[in-house]
């Protein structure tokens, strides 16, 4: 005799013990009332997308639509995650990135692709903090990718003065951002950020063992890797 699983068992044992979610997401770019349009992203500007989550996450994914002014090469870009920088009243991106991605835009002339950046795992998106996806290239402007709206609803964004400087941003059209994360934030222990406390962070602790400024082994972030880093991951470990 068989069973039938239940889709939503099978759903669950694929998606493992860490619980995907969609941390903030616009449209797609297709179908709006303007057409397909969006801000160059070029050596003349650079662009900002705000976000603020609605709870505890752990980012796994950012995903953005672009098209492109040539239609015969891939321009560079990128792409950091950084945090706010609010003067008065006014939100911009600040100089302090958290993750960065430098990618060659796929498409080619306006037929936008969604380029997917995925996370080395480890980063903590607090509620209710305001964070900035940015882009920046040197390509030049008749050559540049183009950073797509999303087809309906608004965000806050900002753009670049020639100075370089930051303009305040806005209440525009949405520019196509998605960030995917896993729910509550990272455990330090957790030093690769996949999800378990195991032998690969224990090895990034032993190879790291003595005095580490700034490193990921130092769990407890004192300026040393030693054995009370090894207590705090034993007593995380998973499996
Ligand atoms: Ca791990
Ligand atoms: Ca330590």
């Amino acid at each position: 005799m068989r069973h039938k699983i239940p889709a939503a068992i099978l759903a669950f044992a694929i998606a493992g013990s860490a619980l995907a979610a969609v941390v903030h997401t616009t449209a797609g770019p297709f179908g709006g009332f303007f057409g397909l349009w969006g801000p160059d992203v070029s050596s003349q500007q650079s662009v900002g997308a705000r976000f603020i989550p609605s709870g505890d996450f752990t980012l796994t994914s950012i995903k953005m639509w672009f098209m492109n002014n040539s239609s015969t090469t891939h321009p560079t870009v990128k792409i950091t995650l950084r945090t706010d920088q609010t003067a008065g009243t006014v939100s911009t991106p600040s100089s302090t990135v958290i993750e960065q991605w430098t990618i060659n835009i796929q498409a080619l002339g306006w037929n936008p692709i969604q380029e997917v950046l995925l996370s080395t795992g480890g980063v903590a998106l607090q509620s209710g903090v305001k964070y900035w996806v940015v882009a920046e290239s040197t390509a030049s402007s008749g050559s540049s990718s183009v950073w797509n709206y999303a087809s309906v609803g608004n965000t806050f964004s900002a753009t670049t003065l020639s100075s370089g400087a930051w303009q305040p941003g806005g209440s525009g059209a949405a520019l196509t951002l998605t960030v995917e994360g896993t729910v509550g934030l990272p455990n330090p222990a957790d030093i690769n950020g996949d999800g378990v406390v195991n032998g690969i962070d224990l090895s990034f602790v032993l190879s790291a063992w003595g005095a580490c400024a700034s490193c990921q082994a130092d769990i407890n972030r004192d300026g040393t890797v030693d054995g009370f880093d090894l207590a705090v991951l034993l007593s995380a470990w998973s499996a």
